[in-house]
């Protein structure tokens, strides 16, 4: 089952694809960041001005300044120069193709979507992520997708760090008749994580996602316990987690990128979701996740409703970084 493989390339029947047709273009989604490319990139391609050395240096500060980070920019600004060097590129509009099919390039292998084998019931989705990344939100709308396309899925509450956080996943379920299996607040997460993964089983469930704390005493704590959580689970079935989603905040631009290094060292994530592209203009951070951790960008959050998970799509995303203002 390819989930939120709607859209262009679904594999699931039409009547349980849910994204609805209501669902804001991408570039309505990205104002602030498109505003960020647009006006660093765009306009000054306007200006009529030799395509040359100078011009590539204003475009790699640009690109800095939009937050594609340094590897990404100096792959970019480098392929450029050589065209310019061949004379493949004499105009305005041949660097501005070149720019977006090279920033496409690099956002390319990550977009590889989240699919649920057959074979494997409960799939298990671990994530992680620091507080207030977007987790327990990106499981709802994830979850309810899930659902809409008749997939049975269980939550759990493994934040047992925030009391709030058990009773925000509860509504969630409660909202959309998604079972969530939960303790007190102060359980012992593991512990948690594999009674529900133990109740999936027995209940055959397909799908099983984890919700996970973003903050303990200390951040070597933090990593310790999902590590512990990840060794657990792999006792009941020893490819779980099957998935280890990591939700990054893009809203906070190069401490997101940090904060992923981190946890793919210590948890060797398989895929990511990058939320709150909807109100910030750090929205390129994304090149830099892509180009430094080069792992699958299975969703972008681009609101709070169900329908602002999106399915990463590499074009998609950089045609709306620069598309026209349309007011
Ligand atoms: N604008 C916007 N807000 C989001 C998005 N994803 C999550 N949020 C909000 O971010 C806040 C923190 O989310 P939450 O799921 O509780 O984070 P957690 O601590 O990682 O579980 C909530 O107010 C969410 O509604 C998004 O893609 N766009
Ligand atoms: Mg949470």
């Amino acid at each position: 089952m390819s989930i939120f493989g709607f859209g262009k390339k679904k594999k699931v029947p039409e009547k349980s694809i849910t994204e609805p047709s209501s669902t804001d273009a991408l570039d309505q989604k990205l104002t602030k960041t498109r505003a960020r490319f647009r006006d660093g990139l765009l306009n000054f391609f306007l200006g009529n001005k030799p395509i040359d050395e100078t011009l590539l240096e204003e475009l790699e500060d640009q690109l800095i300044m939009a937050d594609v980070g340094f590897d990404a920019t100096q792959e970019v600004i480098s392929t450029l120069s050589k065209s310019i060097a061949r004379q493949s590129v004499s105009d305005a509009e041949a660097l501005n193709h070149l720019l977006r099919e090279l920033l496409s390039d690099i956002l390319k292998p990550c977009e590889v979507p989240l699919e649920i084998p057959d074979t494997v019931r409960p799939y298990v989705i671990l994530v992680v992520g620091v507080n207030g990344a977007g987790k327990t939100t990106t499981i709802g709308k994830l979850a309810k997708r899930l659902k809409d396309q008749n997939c049975n899925v269980m939550l759990a509450a493994g934040d047992t760090f925030r009391a709030a956080a058990v009773e925000q996943l509860q509504s969630w379920g409660a909202r959309n008749q998604i079972p969530v299996v939960a303790q007190h607040p102060g359980a012992d997460s593991a512990a948690v994580l594999y009674d529900a993964f133990e109740s999936a089983k027995a209940k055959n469930m397909d799908v099983l996602i984890a919700d996970t704390a973003g903050r303990l005493h200390t951040q070597s704590g933090l990593m310790d316990e999902l590590k512990k959580v990840k060794r657990i689970l792999g006792k009941i079935d020893p490819e779980a987690p099957h998935e280890i989603l990591m939700v990054l905040d893009g809203g906070t631009g190069q401490n997101a990128l940090n904060q992923a290094i981190q946890f793919n060292d210590a948890l060797a994530l398989t895929g990511l979701a990058i939320t709150k592209l909807d109100g910030t203009a750090k929205g390129g951070i994304i090149f830099s996740v892509a180009k430094k951790l080069a792992l699958p960008i299975r969703f972008i959050g681009v609101g709070e409703k169900v329908e602002d998970l999106r399915t990463f799509d590499a074009i998609e995303f950089v045609d709306a970084l620069f598309s026209s203002p349309k007011n």
